[in-house]
């Protein structure tokens, strides 16, 4: 039997221990995580870039990746402006910056208009690997991929503005989801378009649903938003094309932590929601099927290959949470009850290292590495990546599915594997360093 057949026979076990995985308590609120062992003999090799990287992903391209250089950080407070997008050489180990394509400045100015701080996020790669959707602002950059390869001085080719003169669905962009078909690019709206400096002004974030032209590669028109909760954050696609799941990190706009002088008594949970994408498409403000609880903080969302299981990312829970797909899709799919409580859909919960901001599946999704961003730096806490096993975790095993920790630089970011499935390459904002870390010798 091959580990992954093995792992889907686990998960049906994992479903009848349900109520055992569900009764830990990891998913509350928790701040400095517990140490881990340190995991030694994993090869890492590091690139220093300008400014502050974010958002990574592997070209279409043979060896070449791309990067957001966001900005610099100062004193540890980051002054938008400048951003470029870095295109790299994924050939070596580590890779190297080939040069930068400058960003448009209207696209990352900071406290524009009293609302939200601004400026550019992460980048998504278009299906056919042709273009780049750069979240910025209140909207999002279109680079040419190829063009921005070659560093031709054409490779911005357009931008989607969603704010009107009469409207604006948001003042931070953080990430384009565009449909498998490539018609529509959906922006996460972090803050929605209130301020998210003065709580009293917060609103809640959105989906702001674009339209892409079919013919003008380089343009789109708004469709309308969907709100959701208060900082929305990652998102993912099923596999089938039907639903968009999206974590918001609150219910409400008080409960958020800025540093670690709010504690875990003044947090609010967030929750993920499940939202028919096609209905998404045609009318935005419909589409939300049903919200399930998913810690403090959920701030990224992936399914497993087969759809099966959805792993949700909890920063303020040091917690990697598993959803049995079928359970959560069976509290609006019945027909005698629209809204059901979804809660025991929660199949297992994974202790991992300090805030976690992301997560990827590697060899083959028998491991999940998780990005400890320990962006709130408590005393004695630390950065790093968390190796899980996800047959261990699956099973319910609280003290076999994490091999322990790989050492990073300050604040890991984002991840992105690379197409022969042997790089990690992990951006550390903090610090202006990309580490390349080798898959094949993790545990
Ligand atoms: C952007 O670059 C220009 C020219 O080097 C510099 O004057 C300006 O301060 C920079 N802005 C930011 C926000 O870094
Ligand atoms: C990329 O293009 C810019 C602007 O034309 C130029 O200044 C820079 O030297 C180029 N970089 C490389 C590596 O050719
Ligand atoms: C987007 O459009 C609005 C209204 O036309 C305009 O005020 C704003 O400056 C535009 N944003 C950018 C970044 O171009
Ligand atoms: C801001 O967003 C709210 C929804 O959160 C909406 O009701 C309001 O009309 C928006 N304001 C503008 C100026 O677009
Ligand atoms: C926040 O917004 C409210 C409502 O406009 C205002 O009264 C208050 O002074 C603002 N607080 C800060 C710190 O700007
Ligand atoms: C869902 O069920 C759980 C456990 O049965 C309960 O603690 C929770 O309050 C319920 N949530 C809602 C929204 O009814
Ligand atoms: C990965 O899993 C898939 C699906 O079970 C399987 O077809 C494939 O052979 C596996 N690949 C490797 C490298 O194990
Ligand atoms: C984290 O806090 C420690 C003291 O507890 C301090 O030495 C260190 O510089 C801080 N790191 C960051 C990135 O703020
Ligand atoms: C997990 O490990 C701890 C410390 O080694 C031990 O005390 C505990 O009994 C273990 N729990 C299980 C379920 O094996
Ligand atoms: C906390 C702090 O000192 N922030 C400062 C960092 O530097 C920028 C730019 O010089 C200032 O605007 C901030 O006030």
């Amino acid at each position: 039997m091959s580990r992954l057949r093995s792992a889907q026979h686990l998960l049906l076990a994992a479903a009848a221990l349900a109520s055992i995985a569900t009764s830990t308590s990891l998913h509350s609120c928790q701040e400095a995580a517990p140490p881990q062992t340190t995991l030694h003999g994993v090869q890492t090799a590091t690139l220093d870039v300008p400014g502050t990287p974010w958002g990574i992903e592997y070209a279409a391209q043979a060896d070449r990746a791309f990067v957001t250089l966001t900005g610099l950080s100062t004193n540890g407070s980051v002054q938008f402006g400048n951003g470029t997008l870095g295109v790299l050489d994924t050939s070596l180990f580590p890779p190297s910056l080939l040069h930068q394509i400058p960003l448009p400045q209207a696209f990352q100015l900071a406290g524009k208009g009293g609302v939200a701080v601004a400026g550019i996020a992460q980048l998504t790669i278009s299906p056919d690997g042709g273009r780049i959707f750069v979240a910025a602002d209140q909207g999002a950059i279109i680079l040419d991929a190829a063009l921005a390869i070659a560093n031709s001085s054409t490779a911005v080719i357009g931008t989607l503005n969603g704010t009107t003169a009469s409207s604006s669905p948001g003042a931070q962009a953080v990430q384009v989801t565009l449909t498998p078909d490539s018609k529509y690019a959906i922006i996460s709206q972090e803050h929605g378009n209130g301020s998210a400096a003065n709580i009293s002004l917060m609103t809640p974030g959105n989906l702001n649903v674009v339209r892409l032209d079919d013919t003008d590669q380089s343009a789109g028109s708004s469709l309308g938003s969907l709100d959701l909760g208060y900082n929305v954050a990652g998102t993912a696609i099923s596999p089938d094309g039907r639903h968009l799941y999206v974590t918001s990190e609150r219910y409400t706009a008080p409960g958020i932590r800025l540093s670690t002088s709010i504690p875990c008594s003044e947090l609010v949970p967030g929750f993920f929601s499940v939202i028919d994408l096609h209905e998404l498409e045609r009318n935005p403000a419909q589409a939300r099927h049903l919200d399930v609880p998913a810690g403090y903080a959920p701030v990224r969302v992936r399914l497993s290959h087969h759809g099966k299981v959805i792993w949700v990312l909890s920063r303020e829970s040091n917690a990697l949470l598993a959803y049995d797909a079928a359970k959560v899709h069976s509290c609006f799919s019945s027909s005698s009850n629209a809204r059901k409580n979804a809660s025991d859909a929660l199949i297992a919960t994974v202790q991992v290292g300090n805030a976690p901001v992301d997560f990827i599946f590697v060899r083959n999704e028998t491991r999940i590495v998780t990005a400890d961003s320990d962006r709130f730096n408590y005393t004695g806490s630390t950065t790093g990546l968390t190796v899980v096993d996800v047959e261990m975790a699956l099973e319910g095993s609280t003290n076999g599915s994490v091999h322990g920790r790989v050492p990073t630089y300050e604040f890991p970011r984002a991840m992105a594997l690379s197409p022969d499935g042997q790089t990690v390459l992990v951006t550390q904002y903090d610090s202006g360093k990309i580490q390349a870390v080798d898959v094949r010798t993790l545990p």
